[in-house]
């Protein structure tokens, strides 16, 4: 599929996924969203590819949905097609997702940054669930993911004022894992990256399916799960490698089995 919409580059064993639709501030629109989904898809298929880095530009990671798209529509052809029901697809990605969010992260732009794994954000960083002054709400999760980053209080004001928070105050919250200066991001996060992807993929594949299921299970049942992943990784060569490697003072040399 030849993209438009967005850049991607590899790097290594890091794929570099660029929003690029500057004449609208990355706005996410049906096409976006299919070049995205037919991304992220090959690049979970990939097994030369174990990161992938999301961004846009230095002044807008995505301000939203594209308005313009949404302006005309009505609740029959909402309702009726699953409007962006297919960004559902997106958090299916089982390697690991870091977006790296410089400007603004508005609305679907905010939502598709907390859809990834965690969220590096540039110290010009502002995200917003603005919705509410388009007479709409989120519609990409926000409500949920929003809530459960940085808690009820902070979330409920953001999504009923529509105020956009800083890169300090989400780190602050808990929404961002770091701040890194602007000029540095992609970079910084490229190297975070590279660091995810130089350990063994199936335990990577395991810890971010544990970390997911906190989201969903009580605490008993995500301890559980997390045992048996932990068990089940001691069925892996790589399990003997790293620890071989450890007592034997040498870098892990990982076979992915
Ligand atoms: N959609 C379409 N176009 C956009 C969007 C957007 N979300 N945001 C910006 N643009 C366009 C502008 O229209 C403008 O285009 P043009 O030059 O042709 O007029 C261009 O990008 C530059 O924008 P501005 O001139 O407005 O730039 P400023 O620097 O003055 O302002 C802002 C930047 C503050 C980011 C401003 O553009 C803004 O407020 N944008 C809209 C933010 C917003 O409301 N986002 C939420 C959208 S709704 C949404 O995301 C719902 C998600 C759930 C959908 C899922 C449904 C199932």
């Amino acid at each position: 599929m030849a993209y438009q919409s967005i850049l991607v580059e590899q790097r290594g064993a890091v794929t570099l996924v660029t929003l690029n639709r500057p004449e609208a501030l990355n706005a996410l629109n049906g096409q976006i969203l299919s070049e995205l989904l037919d991304a992220m898809a090959a690049f979970d298929k990939d097994t030369s590819q174990g990161c992938a880095v999301i961004t846009g530009s230095e002044r807008a990671f995505a301000a939203g949905a594209d308005i313009k798209e949404m302006q005309s529509q009505g609740f029959a052809s909402m309702y009726g097609h699953d409007f962006f029901a297919g960004w559902d697809a997106f958090t299916r990605t089982r390697k690991p997702v870091i977006a790296a969010v410089a400007g603004y992260a508005l609305g679907g732009g905010c939502e598709l940054a907390m859809m990834c794994d965690f969220i590096l954000a540039a110290d010009n960083a502002k995200f917003g669930q603005p919705e509410i002054k388009l007479a709409v709400s989120p519609g990409m999760g926000g409500s949920q993911r929003l809530t459960r980053a940085v808690g009820k209080a902070k979330a409920m004001e953001m999504c009923l004022t529509g105020r956009m928070i800083d890169a300090a105050e989400a780190e602050r919250a808990g929404l961002v894992a770091r701040i890194v200066p602007a000029a540095g991001l992609v970079e910084e996060a490229m190297k975070t990256a590279a660091t995810i992807a130089g350990m063994a993929p199936l335990a990577v594949l395991a810890n971010k399916e544990m970390v997911n299921a906190a989201y969903e299970t009580t605490l008993t049942q995500g301890v559980q799960f997390e045992r048996r992943l932990f068990h089940a990784l001691f069925g892996t060569a790589d399990q003997k490698e790293g620890m071989t490697a450890f007592v034997e003072k040498r870098p892990g040399n990982w076979t992915g089995k």
